[in-house]
């Protein structure tokens, strides 16, 4: 079968383009070169007397300043008369509710790991899928097959979940939802054979995103929405990172809609940890800088610079590069590392990663962005 075998890509289409020949000194330098042209709240260009202000100016500063007004504030720019002034006008967002998004998270921890082949696995799948269909998605199971890295085959069941299927224009968001089926970095030897519970690693972007779309049902952005959650991404070997990932390299290689294309994907994974910090991830920089920089400026204008921090770091491997590299969408992801201690948090595979990690404060901070973001966008 094509898709069973260790990543079911050429070399040419996965390994050698995602490093291809840069070296480090061309990687800064055209990092620094995007980040000095890119600024994609508010351009300004002298001399052909055009001014495109952004109504993001009036954002409000801080978390407790969060509306539930859905309304769309148009915003009233006058300028000198020799100028052409186009206002953007900002859309304020629903309410993200992290209890909200926190009681999904529990009861996708209340379920066990939800590793490759177990109860809690199919169970996860069965809840995801009811979810979203309530919140008036179009919603499929996309299953198949993959070997780990062990030469075991896997059943896989990317869970897709469909908003405003008409629009053109659409954003891709995404996460993982199964669980590591070996705690290998728990410090007590007897529980590094057992599976991890996955809560924050796992289950947290999961839980987000289903709080998105509640919030979506809600209140519809102009933008088609793509939910997709992940399987497989966690039965890695540590030594190879081409093991990783592989309900999304399955996902990457079989579209679940011929010629599917989103203007941009993000990609959660590890979003609700107590004082998280979000730097910004090499491989996201590297493929979608302008990406990066609305959801991080974005971020910063409701208060939450102290999770999205304005450091980068090397590339990770995640859902995010199959998405990139093969699917060919730009895709950021939003990843708790520790750029100081260059670490994963701190209970990452281990048994420890359960509900007592998850933070309401920072589901709030990641889903609040997000919502942010899409609604903004068109
Ligand atoms: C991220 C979160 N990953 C797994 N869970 C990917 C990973 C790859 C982690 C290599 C450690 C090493
Ligand atoms: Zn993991």
């Amino acid at each position: 079968m094509e898709q069973l075998g260790q990543f079911n890509v050429t070399p040419d289409s996965y390994r050698d383009r995602r490093f291809g020949n840069l070296t480090m000194k061309k990687f800064k330098n055209k990092i620094s070169v995007k980040l000095k042209n890119l600024c994609d709240l508010c351009v300004e260009k002298t001399g052909t007397l055009l001014i495109v202000t952004i109504s993001l100016l009036v954002f409000s500063c801080g978390n407790d300043k969060t509306t539930t007004d859905n309304t769309t504030k148009p915003i009233d720019i006058t300028t000198a008369n020799t100028n052409t002034v186009v206002s953007k006008a900002h859309v304020v967002p629903p309410d993200f509710n992290s209890d909200s998004a926190f009681a999904y998270i529990k009861a996708q921890a209340d379920m066990g790991p939800r590793t490759p082949g177990s109860k809690a696995h199919d169970k996860a799948v069965a809840y995801y899928e009811k979810f979203f269909k309530t919140q008036g998605a179009d919603v499929k199971v996309q299953g198949g097959s993959m070997n780990t890295y062990d030469g075991k085959l896997w059943r896989i069941d990317n869970v897709i979940a469909t908003f405003n299927p008409q629009a053109k224009t659409r954003v891709l968001l995404c996460a993982h939802y199964d669980s590591r089926p070996f705690c290998d970095k728990d410090p007590i030897p007897t529980n590094k054979t057992k599976p991890c519970p996955g809560v924050n690693d796992g289950a947290s972007g999961a839980g987000v995103l289903m709080e998105v779309a509640r919030l979506i049902k809600q209140k519809s952005p102009t933008v088609g929405i793509d939910i997709i959650l992940f399987d497989l991404e966690d039965y890695g070997d540590n030594g190879d990172q081409y093991s990783w990932c592989l309900g999304s390299v399955y996902w990457a290689n079989h579209l679940h809609k011929a010629n599917y294309k989103a203007k941009y994907g993000i990609l959660l994974d590890m979003v609700g940890a107590k004082d998280a910090v979000f730097p910004k991830e090499g491989e996201s920089v590297f493929n979608a800088n302008d990406v990066v920089t609305k959801i991080w400026s974005t971020a910063a204008k409701i208060g939450y610079a102290n999770y999205f921090v304005n450091e980068t770091t090397g590339d990770m491997t995640d859902d995010h590069v199959p998405v990139n590299k093969i699917a060919q969408i730009p895709c950021v992801d939003i990843l708790h590392y520790n750029y100081l201690t260059n670490e994963f948090f701190e209970h990452h595979h281990r048994s420890t990663d359960d509900i007592n990690t998850i933070d309401k404060n920072t589901l709030k901070a990641v889903g609040q962005t997000l919502a942010e973001v899409i609604y903004n966008e068109e």
